[in-house]
């Protein structure tokens, strides 16, 4: 039998998606070798990711790489990687918000970080995209705890909540807020928002796709005319983004908008980018919310947004809706400035043990553990 290398891991749903966090230290320092081990532990590329861990969906196919920073003033380094099911890639382009929810209570029952009586703030440094948020967790008695009364939409149930605050997204991953420099553009005919607050992401019109903007996830990923429609906006405007050819890439995700049907702000369906998400990412609600209080973008005129500061973002999604807080700062040349963004998400310990993968693909050495005993 193949001999296997055994790599310490917990396996953590985070928000609405779910995967296996490591510790740096458990896997290769190199960032080739750590990818193909990544591939392996998740069995792709397979559709159905049959001989590994991932869930042979874009949301269950998530890895969290945890270690304590050394930066002043930050407590943790999350770096996350997508692995492609099909595909033997793994883009560490993008953040990823919901996999961010389950870092804090990981690295505390690692001993990573210390605890308080009550609450407990941690400060992360997200490597992907090397911009910084305030995790704020339950600890009672210095432990955390996954229990409580949080809710929301995408996850049954209900957990302890995990607050986030996003302190400087814009432009995480393409340089700037609006990386095209225009507010609107226009490929293949159809008007377009670029905008990356947190994640770079392409607001269009539903109905300018030939959809409604309403249709289920089910209906939208068996509608090929739409995606066929959206990947060749995407790869047409994937440079003008600064995100270069975008052809293996998982970004930018592709967010149709519609006037909001349950009471909320707008209405969206978003493909990330190649299947539509059974609600929407983290990150990617916060750069729709942006687009909503953005004149003149795609999203603002269809947008109900109540005045006053905070302002409250509903995003509705084919699960339910996303509220995110927007403080914003005075517009610099007609663009409103994001100070702040917070959400609630939820987290919950699955399971605590070790992830194997084939001798010949990594013998447990050359780790940055190891490379310390040497
Ligand atoms: O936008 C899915 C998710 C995400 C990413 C995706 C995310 C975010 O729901 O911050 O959370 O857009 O690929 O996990």
């Amino acid at each position: 039998m193949t001999r296997q290398t055994r790599i310490p891991c917990v396996i953590q749903r985070g928000g609405t998606s779910k995967g296996p966090y490591f510790l740096a230290s458990d896997l290769p320092s190199d960032p080739e070798l750590r990818d193909r081990v990544l591939l392996a532990i998740m069995g792709s590329p397979d559709v159905h990711q049959i001989d590994g861990l991932g869930g042979a969906d874009p949301l269950t196919s998530k890895v969290a790489i945890v270690s304590k920073s050394t930066r002043d003033g930050v407590d943790l380094d999350y770096l996350f990687c997508q692995v492609k099911v099909d595909q033997p890639l793994v883009d560490v382009t993008p953040n990823c918000g919901n996999m961010l929810a389950g870092v804090a209570p990981f690295a505390l029952e690692h001993g990573l970080i210390d605890a308080n009586d009550g609450r407990t703030t941690v400060r992360v440094h997200m490597v992907n995209s090397s911009n910084l948020c305030d995790v704020h967790i339950q600890t009672p008695g210095g432990i955390v705890t996954y229990d409580g009364n949080a809710r929301i939409d995408g996850t049954p149930g209900t957990s302890a909540p995990v607050l986030i605050d996003f302190l400087d997204t814009a432009g995480s991953a393409c340089g700037s807020l609006l990386p095209t420099g225009n507010v609107v553009d226009v490929v293949d005919g159809i008007e377009i928002t670029c905008i990356d607050n947190g994640m770079p992401v392409v607001l269009l019109k539903a109905q300018d796709v030939g959809t409604t903007g309403y249709e289920t996830r089910d209906e939208l990923n068996a509608a090929d005319y739409v995606k066929k429609r959206l990947e060749s906006i995407r790869l047409q405007i994937g440079e003008a983004m600064n995100l270069g050819d975008v052809t293996d890439k998982v970004v930018p995700k592709m967010c149709l908008v519609s006037p909001a049907a349950k009471g909320g702000t707008i209405n969206t369906r978003c493909f990330i980018p190649h299947v539509c998400h059974a609600s929407i990412g983290v990150l990617a609600a916060v750069t729709v919310g942006t687009a909503c209080v953005l004149p003149g973008s795609t999203a603002s005129d269809i947008a109900e947004v109540a005045e006053g500061e905070p302002k409250v973002i509903s995003v509705e999604h084919p699960s339910g809706e996303f509220s995110v807080e927007l403080e914003t700062g005075a517009p610099v040349k007609g663009t409103p400035q994001i100070k702040r963004a917070a959400l609630l998400r939820t987290t919950r310990r699955l399971m605590e043990g070790n992830a194997l993968v084939p001798a010949d693909i990594w013998d447990g050495k050359s780790g940055l553990l190891a490379e310390a005993a040497a």
